[in-house]
């Protein structure tokens, strides 16, 4: 198993396995907080963050925008040399896992037995350079949103033909996934939904939809998919609504269709503050329902009202993410993405290094924080503490079910002056300040 991925050329000369430095380094090539093998609660950090490298975003995004041409020229090709070039960064910067779509990886074809041929060769690819490195997948997924067929939605589709050539790419993926030994299986929506009800059957539409799911849930299963399938909520881009717009509509949908055994959330930062939540808000509804699967790591920009996928250097955010990440018992199969883009004016391949190091880097630091907090203790007893009126007495027999509405009402009738309780939202945020920077 070689260190760094040499394919036939090598793509980012002049840049070697970046190291971890430590905080003193000034060297923008190095970590100064992510040390692989530093152990954190038991862990390595290595185990805990679980990062992978996004196949579209590093790989083949350009730069293009609505209003411009790409600016970001590749050296790679063809689907060997862009293989090449990802197993060489992906070793490189030190990213234990990758995710890619269909498309991203592997040449499109309209007809359904060349698109097949070619991703079975880029599967071989992918599992050569995978075996001689060991990077591993932590999910694939199929780009059933891009082409135009899919003007209409993929497995939302009216017309019963698209639904099915949505279907074709599915379980292609799915026979990729099994080979590569992916931990998930992701669904990202991106045309399920409706630009108008006007022209809309939404009953209807998310029936397919829940029918579609359990067709590839039941075809995973069949042909040995043992990881996670995992369903990324975003409220809207590129239709007016989603269907899956947040983590609470998502539970509910898998709920209503009894794919909650199988099926967890995959929770991007990004798509949290376009559903007008925080990112750690959409974690916690994951968490609290035990559906938390996988992280989409990124961030958006307050002043943009759309998903501009940029890598996440907000440790705040980070840490307000982690300790929720760490409350649940960390992300089981799934893993920190960088679903993350450089801006369009970042054009050196360089800039690729600089996104990733200080991704890793934030949520390395978030990490530590949170382990700080977490061993101090004051935080988790200060909410506990908040509820303490639960732990006892009447309080405890309310939340045992056995207290009528009639019992309530005898018991605030007799009790003594409800005292008032700050809920010290303040203190708490100092003392969040304190740990980070303390
Ligand atoms: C788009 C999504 C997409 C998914 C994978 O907004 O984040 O990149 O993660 O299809
Ligand atoms: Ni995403
Ligand atoms: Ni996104």
């Amino acid at each position: 198993m070689s260190e760094i991925y040499k394919g036939n050329k090598e793509y980012f000369p002049g840049i070697g396995k970046i190291k971890f430095e430590g905080r003193g380094s000034d060297n923008p090539l190095a970590f100064k907080f992510y040390d692989e093998n530093k152990v954190i609660a038991g862990k390595t950090m290595k185990e805990h963050l679980r990062f992978a490298v996004a196949y579209w975003h590093t790989f083949c995004a350009d730069g293009s925008d609505p209003f411009g041409n790409g600016t970001i020229v590749h050296p790679w090709k063809n689907a060997e040399e862009k293989a090449d070039a990802a197993f060489e960064f992906i070793t490189k910067v030190g990213a234990p896992y990758y995710c890619f779509h269909d498309i991203d990886a592997s040449p499109d074809a309209d007809s359904v037995t060349e698109y097949e041929a070619n991703y079975k060769k880029t599967t071989e690819l992918l599992l050569e350079r995978q075996k001689a490195t060991g990077v591993k997948l932590l999910w694939n997924t199929a780009n059933a949103f891009s082409h135009p067929r899919y003007m209409n939605g993929a497995s939302t589709n009216p017309d019963f033909r698209i639904l099915a050539r949505a279907a074709a790419q599915i379980k292609a993926s799915l026979d990729a996934n099994v080979i590569l030994g992916g931990e998930n299986y992701v669904f990202w929506g991106g045309r399920e939904g409706y630009t108008s009800l006007l022209n809309t059957n939404m009953k209807k539409e998310l029936e397919h939809m829940a029918q579609f799911l359990t067709l590839a849930r039941d075809y995973g299963r069949k042909i040995g998919f043992k990881g996670t399938f995992l369903i990324e909520p975003k409220p809207m881009e590129p239709s007016k609504h989603q269907y899956d717009v947040d983590s609470a509509t998502v539970i509910g949908f898998l709920k209503e269709h009894g794919l909650e055994k199988d099926f967890k959330l995959n929770i991007e930062a990004n798509h949290a503050t376009l559903a007008g939540h925080s990112f750690d808000h959409e974690l916690r509804v994951a968490a609290d329902a035990g559906l938390l699967g996988s992280v989409d790591a990124n961030i958006g920009d307050p002043q943009n009202g759309w998903d501009t996928d940029q890598f996440p250097t907000n440790v705040y955010d980070a840490l307000k993410a982690m300790m929720v990440i760490m409350d649940n018992g960390g992300l089981g199969s799934g893993g920190l993405n960088f679903d993350a883009k450089v801006r369009r004016n970042s054009t050196d391949l360089e800039d690729l290094f600089h996104a990733h190091i200080g991704g890793m880097d934030t949520f390395a630091l978030a990490l530590e924080v949170t382990d700080k907090i977490n061993q101090d203790g004051k935080l988790a007893a200060m909410l506990d503490k908040r509820y303490e009126s639960f732990n006892t007495g009447k309080g405890l027999e309310f939340e045992q079910g056995k207290m009528t509405l009639e019992d309530l009402r005898d018991f605030a009738a007799a009790d003594a002056p409800v005292p008032q309780i700050s809920g010290k939202q303040e203190m708490i945020e100092n003392m969040l300040n304190r740990y980070m920077f303390g």
